[in-house]
């Protein structure tokens, strides 16, 4: 892993409908994820929040089943930009969220540097709808569709290229709560999904082993996009969308330990930490240990 760190804070709670997860990053840097990352010995490099719009909650404004489209394209063309210019640099990438929307401003940026770039993504969720498969018109729901090349053009188009991903260089862990239309796309595109079910009958240690082969075969980088809501909500409840019967503390732990053994990520986001939701920080602090452990804290 590279030795210097370059942290971004994307307060984007625009993404779906309830308030709080754009205190997300302030709650992870609570938890002190700086202090974290420097006792690991990396450079850590705080730079900040992206600016988020704060358009008239009592107009929000929902043409095509894609709600505030305009504020989450303008923030993350903005988060785009500054991860790529981190990655220019030689820096890690670490994205600190926010709604899961953000994953389609920080792959905008990584995929500027990685034509093949492949992506781990652990969620409950698919987040492959579009507008018109999607039954909330929340943002944070499309945002691995959208990053195929796959939705509105305003979000495809981000940075100016698309699909900034390949369905084959991606793999989704812990999924438990795919709707129909997600369904249908996994089947056509072919994405490899490990849901809970493969979790509970392989183990975590055989997904992983087969997860790290298959985003490693032909790709030139590995990014790690964890939403918070993959974990059991006992574990992190401080989440929008809790879905039961998630991963526990302990198996996210080994995804992560192995991934730090592995030594294949080149850039990670953590997101829909709310801690408004959430019971006295627990989920933040999880983030942030789980961090520890990505970046290859050992317990002995
Ligand atoms: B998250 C949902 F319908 N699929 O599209 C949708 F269940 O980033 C939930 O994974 C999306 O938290 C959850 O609104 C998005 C719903
Ligand atoms: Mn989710
Ligand atoms: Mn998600
Ligand atoms: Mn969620």
């Amino acid at each position: 892993m590279k030795k210097k760190i370059s942290i971004i804070g994307v307060p984007m709670d625009l993404g779906q409908r309830r308030r709080g997860v754009d205190m997300g990053p302030s709650a992870i840097r609570y938890a002190n994820v700086v202090e974290r990352l420097q006792s690991l010995n990396y450079e850590v490099n705080d730079i900040g929040d992206i600016e988020i719009g704060r358009p008239n909650r009592f107009d929000i404004i929902d043409e095509e089943n894609l709600k505030d489209l305009k504020e989450v394209v303008k923030a993350n063309q903005q988060l785009a930009s500054a991860v790529s210019d981190i990655v220019a640099m030689d820096q890690f990438p670490l994205i600190l969220g926010g709604d899961h929307s953000i994953a389609i401003g920080t792959l905008a940026g990584v995929a500027e540097h990685h034509k093949n770039l492949g992506v781990i993504w652990f969620d409950a969720h698919g987040d492959l709808n579009t507008g018109e498969t999607s039954p909330s018109g929340n943002i944070h729901g499309m945002s691995l569709a959208v990053s195929l090349g796959i939705g509105h053009p305003y979000l495809t188009g981000i940075n100016g290229f698309a699909p900034k991903i390949k369905p084959e260089n991606v793999v989704i862990i812990g999924a438990r709560a795919l709707d129909d239309g997600e369904k249908e796309l996994i089947r056509e595109k072919g994405i490899k999904v490990y849901t809970m079910h493969e979790i509970d009958r392989l183990g975590m240690t055989k997904v992983m082993e087969e997860a790290m082969a298959h985003v490693t075969n032909g790709t030139d980088g590995v990014h790690l996009s964890l939403d918070l809501d993959a974990i059991d909500p006992h574990d992190a409840p401080g989440v929008g969308t809790p879905v039961l019967g998630g991963t526990s503390y302990r198996e996210t732990h080994l995804a992560m330990e192995m991934l730090a053994e592995s030594g294949i990520i080149t850039s990670a986001e953590f997101v829909e930490v709310n801690p408004i939701l959430d019971d006295k920080n627990t989920t933040a602090t999880v983030a942030v240990a789980l961090m520890g452990s990505l970046f290859g804290e050992k317990l002995l």
